[in-house]
């Protein structure tokens, strides 16, 4: 009582103040209505009515609203007056805002709530607090004792406890840790330089996993506004979140594995589209070629080194002046011809075309003209456009916010489309203001939200700040669907919101070529997948200085096994392309760009999955393996079954022991299999053994691996079946030779294959093939099932060459079910590899290997 009669004494003169400067200041049209008060905090439950699908509560002048929008989610809706926040939302899709579940009401003398089949939820009256559990009474997540929610100036802050065990993840591509406890951060769009431990970064994803070591949720704030996120860096037991500004509307999503989890964020808001094939192929960068002398020799060399590559990228030096959309008529003096040249040699074009317009009235730009005439820039308070300085010099932003711009913006590719560019490359989209306040544009500049779901009003750059990288890259994707309805849009942004991952990729932005940002780059990507953000990567080779050999090696080698694949570097730096460093460097990375050609049916696979389910393709261990949480965070599994484990600091040359999960795993170079490990799941559960009165020699010593230039320790999980395909020198080019379908036993054996025609959305259709795989090992037998192949789309293998790992003898017989002919086999003694090459089996099918 006493600190609340303070707070409202200097709150309130604090308040007088600021109200002051901002009428001085011309007010933001639209700080939210709860600015008048100075402070109010969720003390008692005062009313509470059950609802169908939830429960409304009032705490004195306060509202709250948590309704079940499925068994396993809930939503939390905050206001500190009587008018709930307007339900509209960036991120999330309105049709899992508005589908709720009906729920079964809880009222006792101690709380009020309601459950679900998988959910008991319960707000204590007095104080107030939320506690989500699970079914059998687990405490989930629950607001800290003793600090209330609170609302302040516009802003808030809520507090939930956080136990001993608790770890965080997510919250996008941040640097420092991989683990976010004990460390805050800030969530506000930002166009760093070089980065370090820096933050804010380019992205705000305001949603976390919470992971103790048998259950983990997952907490999304819909705020757009500036945030901020405290996982116990001021208090030792309860972490914070809180805004400057906007609605208090969160959602708490109820795993409870980190898979489930994900899988709830995406249904909240938003699966990747399945990209484009060869924007998984290898992409090479550099800020900039130019001019189109300097991208033919680039294309040339990739193809007479036999680098397999995909995409080659025109950053903005391409341009005339640095006005987007422009092609500058002296360095590419025939831009439709080198596309349709490069394009023979089969390379796809991306080109960056920046959101800041040049600020050139009737001079013939016609992003700026038509941008005007169409009152389609972001404003001053006072009405005019305001000018911000980027590279083109002055220039102006396309309001986003408004559906109208948005589809002019798409409108603006037009030419370029018609030139056959595949696709686009969104940058400075924070948005990135070179004379502007802290590098952006004045807090206090005027958007307009026109949008359909949203009640069409005003707001200012704070409130939209943080999305205008999301809807710039929203804007290009729907504006290529329009131009070129038939092709899956690739659009690369540098900025976003939550939800981004509806639209395209996105990376890291700007590294250094330093050992330790090749280290960073796993846990960003991790983190980045946990968040929703599947289709990622980062600058190979770093972006900010220049390589050493050895550096750009490793880096080339790691990213053949990250979502994106790009080698992209600065201005000044020395070049940076594979062939740099001389024949026996350009040979190693040639191995590992090989090998991401031969692992593309595995990896499109992946983007498949991931845009039905919105799993990551680059995962932590203990999303495949809920409870393996001390594996070093250098390592990560690509998809379920390939591990890749790098020492924990890259440059590292002492040996170093691998950790994996029980296995069995087999090394994916040498077909061998691994020793047993300690069979986890962790540290703790050793320590248990021991503390119990076993010995420690009880658990084999850790593997340890002896580091080298050449190669990238990568395991495969035994149970799996991954499929390959013979190496190609880019996507366009059909695979010649036999489907390889790779069998390491295990438990839970299995696999999966998806192909289509890679560009289309014919797959919609049904032109698609879809098959799944099992296996089943016993002493002396293995077996591969085949399942019913799926879909209309016909394969370009006429046969499947089969390789079973693990086999320990060249004796073997092999047969079709349903067949009685002995099949002819190989035997490769050093990998314990047995192949025999079958014709394409496309129904279900089994294949007999016994001894
Ligand atoms: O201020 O377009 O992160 O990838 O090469 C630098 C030039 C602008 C920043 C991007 C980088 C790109 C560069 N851009």
């Amino acid at each position: 009582m006493k600190r609340s009669t303070l707070c409202l004494t200097v709150c309130l003169a604090v308040f007088a103040a600021i109200h002051q400067s901002n009428l001085q200041a011309a007010q933001p049209p639209n700080r939210p209505n709860n600015a008048s008060q100075a402070r109010v905090e969720l003390d008692a439950v005062t009313d509470a009515r059950a609802l169908p699908d939830g429960i409304q509560i009032r705490a004195g002048e306060a509202q709250l609203r948590i309704t079940a929008l499925r068994e396993d989610i809930v939503r939390v809706r905050v206001s500190p007056n009587a008018q709930l926040p307007e339900d509209a939302s960036w991120a999330v899709l309105p049709e899992a805002r508005t589908k709720t579940v009906a729920v079964q009401a809880i009222s006792d003398a101690a709380a009020v709530g309601f459950r679900t089949p998988k959910l008991d939820v319960r707000v204590e009256r007095k104080p107030l607090r939320l506690v989500v559990r699970d079914t059998a009474g687990h405490v989930i997540c629950a607001d800290a004792l003793g600090r209330p929610t609170a609302f302040k100036l516009g802003g808030f802050t809520v507090a939930k406890q956080m136990p001993d065990d608790e770890q965080f993840y997510g919250l996008g591509d941040k640097t420092g840790l991989f683990n976010r406890r004990d460390q805050a951060y800030t969530l506000w769009n930002t166009d760093v330089g070089p980065q370090e431990a820096t933050d804010p970064l380019y992205k705000s994803i305001p949603f976390f996993l919470a992971i103790t070591h048998d259950r983990s949720y997952g907490l999304f704030l819909d705020n757009t506004w500036r945030t901020w996120f405290d996982f116990g860096k001021t208090a030792r037991d309860a972490y914070t979140f809180g805004s400057e500004g906007g609605p208090l509307d969160y959602y708490v999503i109820y795993g409870p594995t980190p898979k489930q989890v994900v899988e709830g964020y995406a249904y909240l808001t938003g699966k990747p589209p399945l990209p484009p094939m060869w924007a998984l192929g290898f992409q090479q960068s550099r800020y900039s070629y130019s001019p189109e002398s300097q991208v033919r020799d680039v294309a040339n060399r990739l193809r007479a080194d036999k680098i397999p590559s995909d995409v080659l990228y025109l950053d903005i030096d391409y341009q005339y002046r640095n006005r987007p959309f422009t092609v500058d008529p002296d360095r590419f003096p025939n831009f439709p011809g080198l596309v349709a040249d490069l394009k023979k040699q089969h390379f796809h074009l991306v080109t960056i075309t920046d959101l800041h317009i040049a600020h050139i009235a009737n001079q013939g730009y016609m992003p700026y003209d038509t941008g005007h005439a169409g009152d389609n820039f972001v404003k001053n308070p006072d009405g005019s456009e305001f000018v911000g300085v980027v590279w083109p010099g002055p220039a102006v932003f396309p309001d986003f916010t408004r559906e109208k711009t948005r589809a002019w913006w798409g409108g603006l590719y037009k030419q370029f489309a018609q030139d056959g560019v595949s696709g686009f490359w969104n940058d400075m989209n924070e948005p990135s203001v070179f004379d502007g306040p802290g590098k952006t544009m004045p807090l206090d500049t005027v958007h307009r939200i026109e949008e359909p779901g949203f009640r069409t009003r005003t707001a200012t750059h704070a409130e939209i700040h943080n999305i205008v990288g999301m809807e710039n890259e929203r804007a290009t994707y729907d504006g290529l669907l329009k131009l070129r309805p038939d092709e899956r849009p690739f659009v690369l942004t540098r900025a976003t919101y939550a939800g981004g991952q509806r639209f395209g990729f996105t990376w890291t932005g700007d590294n250094s070529s330093t050992w330790n940002h090749l280290r960073l780059a796993t846990q960003m990507l991790l983190n980045l997948g946990m968040s929703g953000i599947s289709m990622v990567g980062d600058d190979i080779g770093g972006f900010n200085g220049s390589p050493q050999p050895d550096l750009l090696t490793k880096w080339i080698e790691m990213g053949a096994f990250n979502p994106m694949y790009r080698d992209h570097s600065t201005i000044g730096s020395l070049p940076q392309e594979v062939w740099v460093h001389g024949p026996q460097q350009e040979a190693i990375r040639r191995r590992y760009i090989d090998t991401r050609y031969r692992l593309l049916p595995y990896i499109y696979t992946l983007a498949e999955e991931a845009s039905r389910t919105g799993l990551p393709l680059v995962r932590p261990l203990f999303m495949e393996f809920p409870g393996y949480y001390d594996s070093a965070d250098s390592e990560f599994l690509l998809g379920r079954s390939l591990l890749v484990a790098p020492p924990s600091l890259p440059d590292m040359l002492d040996d170093y022991a691998v950790s994996y999960p029980p296995g069995p795993w087999y090394d994916f170079w040498t077909g061998e299999k691994m020793p047993a490990q300690r069979t986890g799941p962790n540290i703790v559960q050793v320590a248990e053994t021991v503390s119990q009165g076993q010995s420690l020699s009880q658990f084999p010593e850790p593997y340890t691996i002896h580091p080298t230039l050449e190669t990238l320790p990568v395991y495969v999980r035994g149970g799996s079946v991954i499929p390959m395909q013979p190496l190609v020198q880019s996507t366009d080019e059909t695979p010649n030779g036999p489907l390889e379908l790779r069998v390491y036993p295990g438990p839970q054996c299995e696999g999966s294959l998806y192909l289509d025609d890679g560009h289309t959305f014919r797959y919609k259709q049904g032109e698609y093939l879809r098959q799944s795989f099992t296996c089943r090992a016993e002493a002396k037998a293995v077996t591969l099932a085949f399942g019913a192949r799926e879909g209309s789309y016909a394969p370009w293998w006429k046969s499947i060459e089969v390789v079973v790992y693990g086999w320990q003898s060249e004796h073997a017989e092999v047969k079709l079910s349903g067949s009685t002919e002995a099949l002819k086999t190989t035997y490769d003694a050093k990998a314990h590899a047995l192949h025999v090459v079958i014709p394409d089996v496309a129904g279900k099918q089994e294949l007999q290997v016994g001894r």
